[in-house]
């Protein structure tokens, strides 16, 4: 891929980016995305599965569904595209990644400010007494269940659900403040993370996108990429550091 020499001078020259994330960013490690082309809810619909009230009405449902997706998971590796983010902390003086995936890979692959919009599959947490639980549950008996008897649910957000607050407000600080704002391997259209996009715009960040097909903020943005997040970030990174020693 050849980049335009002044995006390249244009990225030298920036001090504070945002990397923000869905999950095609991790498809490239074995992870279905939701929506788009391989998108596993072309078969499943979101709303049904991802909310409370499913989870109470078929609770062996839903965890059936997280434990299928924490297998992929754990049996999965950051692909080059996490790995090209995490790198981008020797480039530039602030990167911070706000990702809406579950998935830690960000974390794994090395990147130190990692803000997570929609929980973290590794942790799980009672629905009655809020006690937190690490991943080893047990499920021999069935669903797992607290010591005082509630049921136990994996720390994501659910639709009709609030974001974690302190993950927000950080969230949206960075995209109020960067320079650069990458908009990688999401489809925009889950509220209020896709909002991020517009605040960075309204503060003057350049709005790049990286995503194998058009999305909802595509019109918008400055700059697109339409290959995968691995190809595009990997060879970026690598020409910002040649043409910074040359
Ligand atoms: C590649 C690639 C490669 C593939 N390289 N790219 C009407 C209007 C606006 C908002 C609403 C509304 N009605 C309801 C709402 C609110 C609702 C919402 O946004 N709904 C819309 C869908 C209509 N939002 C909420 O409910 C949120 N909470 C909230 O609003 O709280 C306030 C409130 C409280 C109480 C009452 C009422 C309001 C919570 C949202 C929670 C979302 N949760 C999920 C599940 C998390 C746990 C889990 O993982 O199981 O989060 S849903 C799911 O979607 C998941 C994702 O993080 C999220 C976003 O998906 P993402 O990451 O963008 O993935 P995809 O699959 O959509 O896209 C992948 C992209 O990758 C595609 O574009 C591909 O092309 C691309 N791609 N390979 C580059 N190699
Ligand atoms: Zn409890």
């Amino acid at each position: 891929m050849q980049f335009d020499k002044n995006l390249i001078e244009k990225l030298k020259e920036s001090k504070s980016v945002v990397f923000f994330t869905g999950a095609g960013i991790s498809a490239e490690s074995g992870i279905p995305t939701f929506r788009g082309k391989d998108g596993i809810w072309n078969k499943l619909k979101p709303e049904e599965l991802a909310n409370f009230d499913s989870f109470l009405k078929n609770p062996e449902l839903i965890w059936e569904w997280y434990s299928h997706r924490k297998k992929i998971i754990h049996e999965s590796k950051p692909n080059a595209g996490h790995i090209a983010i995490a790198e981008a902390q020797n480039i530039f003086t602030e990167v911070t990644v706000v990702t809406q995936n579950i998935d830690n890979l960000h974390r794994r692959a090395g990147s130190k400010t990692v803000y997570e919009l929609h929980g973290n599959i590794e942790r799980n947490y009672c629905i009655k007494c809020k006690t937190f639980y690490s991943e080893e549950l047990d499920f021999s008996k069935g669903v797992p269940k607290c010591k005082c008897g509630g049921l136990i649910r994996p720390d994501v957000v659910w639709f009709g659900e609030y974001l974690p607050e302190d993950q927000f407000d950080a969230a949206e600080k960075a995209a109020r403040t960067c320079d650069v704002f990458f908009i990688v391997g999401t489809s925009a259209v889950v509220y209020p993370a896709a909002s991020l996009v517009f605040i960075a715009k309204q503060n003057g960040a350049y709005l790049v996108e990286v995503n194998i097909e058009k999305t909802e903020i595509s019109e918008i943005v400055d700059l697109s990429f339409y290959e995968p997040s691995g190809k595009i970030l990997s060879e970026l990174m690598k020409d910002i550091r040649t043409s910074q020693t040359t």
